[in-house]
């Protein structure tokens, strides 16, 4: 089992984009990934893990940078055939992203753990970083909304997360074992910092943080944990984190998302931009530019969160170094 310095908890497009400024800022194998699983599926029979694959490919240079997800220089002829034929086509799979399904859907059935075949992917693709699901057992995000239950992929790409988002819930949960080096690497006292991604907190953080005993680790960790705002100027960075925040009755606020990560947190960052919400804020915080259109912003906001991380370890062993 490998050590890491810093942990990431990630989603997929927005939490690909700090892990792949992580990935860039360190060793590349200090950097452990923890990912969000409870947006897989089987479109068409085929065992998908969409946040999985984006930080895959984002590590691997793999990404398609116009999308988010799936595989750059991408091809569509299967879609077209399937299209074609009437079969169902609202999940797009392209011809190169294919591979990763037919394959994993492959050694699944064999009985192979989805960590091993994506540390596969991993290695041949050379990622030197651990890319690991936060489970190897089924957890699926399930969306209550005023249209009825939706399974997440239904909620959010299907219907375009269009529905009125009334509850969040994840089915597999009580069964759920974390996976783990996901716990060893939160736990690990080696372990330097511990960041959240600026992923959606209820879409791509709970579920993670809903896997037995890694909320605890968390909570526990010795390393300082520390979280990226995904809201900026009281709007979401990318997809719909500000739309459900106001159904579930939130103010549309980095703040809230600090609120929300109560009693984890040793650590917030937040933008430029909300520089005055610092003060609603019980943890201390960073105040830096946190969009990230490019590979330098990413690598410069990774480069800013581990410093924060570090001045925090310093300040609490000031503090308790002291009479
Ligand atoms: N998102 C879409 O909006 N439309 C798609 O057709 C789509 C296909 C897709 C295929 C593979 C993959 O790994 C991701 C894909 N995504 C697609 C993205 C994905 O649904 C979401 O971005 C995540 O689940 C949310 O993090």
């Amino acid at each position: 089992m490998s050590r890491h310095r810093i942990v990431a908890l990630s989603g997929g497009i927005g939490g690909a984009k700090l892990a792949l400024g992580l990935y860039h800022a360190l060793p590349r194998h200090e950097l452990c990934v923890v990912v969000n699983t409870g947006d897989d599926f089987e479109p068409l029979g085929l065992s998908v893990s969409p946040d999985l694959d984006t930080v895959l490919y984002a590590l691997a240079g793999l990404d398609n940078s116009d999308t988010g997800w799936g595989r750059r220089d991408e091809t569509w002829t299967f879609m077209r055939a399937l299209e074609t034929l009437g079969g169902e086509t609202w999940f797009q799979l392209g011809d190169g992203d294919l591979a990763l399904h037919v394959e994993r859907t492959r050694r699944l059935k064999a009985g192979e753990p989805l960590s091993a075949i994506v540390a596969d992917a991993a290695r041949r693709w050379g990622v030197a970083a651990s890319i690991l699901p936060m489970s190897d057992d089924p957890l699926r995000t399930i969306v209550e909304t005023d249209e009825g239950t939706l399974p997440f992929q239904e909620y959010f790409v299907k219907r375009r997360c269009t529905p009125r988002v009334v509850a969040v819930r994840f089915t597999g949960i009580e069964a759920a074992r974390p996976h783990p080096e996901v716990l060893a690497a939160l736990s690990d006292e080696t372990t330097e910092a511990i960041v959240i991604c600026p992923s959606n907190p209820y879409l791509s953080i709970d579920p993670i943080l809903a896997v037995p005993q890694v909320r605890a680790a968390l909570a526990g960790a010795s390393a300082p944990v520390i979280a990226v705002a995904p809201i900026v100027r009281g709007r979401a960075i990318k997809g719909p984190t500000g739309k459900i925040m106001t159904e579930l009755g939130l103010p549309v606020s980095a703040a809230a998302v600090a609120a929300h990560y109560d009693g984890l947190l040793d650590g917030f960052v937040l933008d430029r931009a909300d520089a005055a919400l610092e003060r609603e804020i019980a943890v201390p915080t960073l105040v830096t530019d946190t969009m990230m259109h490019d590979r330098d912003d990413k690598v410069r906001l990774a480069k800013a969160v581990l410093d924060f991380a570090r001045s925090l370890t310093l300040a609490d062993a000031g503090r308790r170094a002291l009479p």
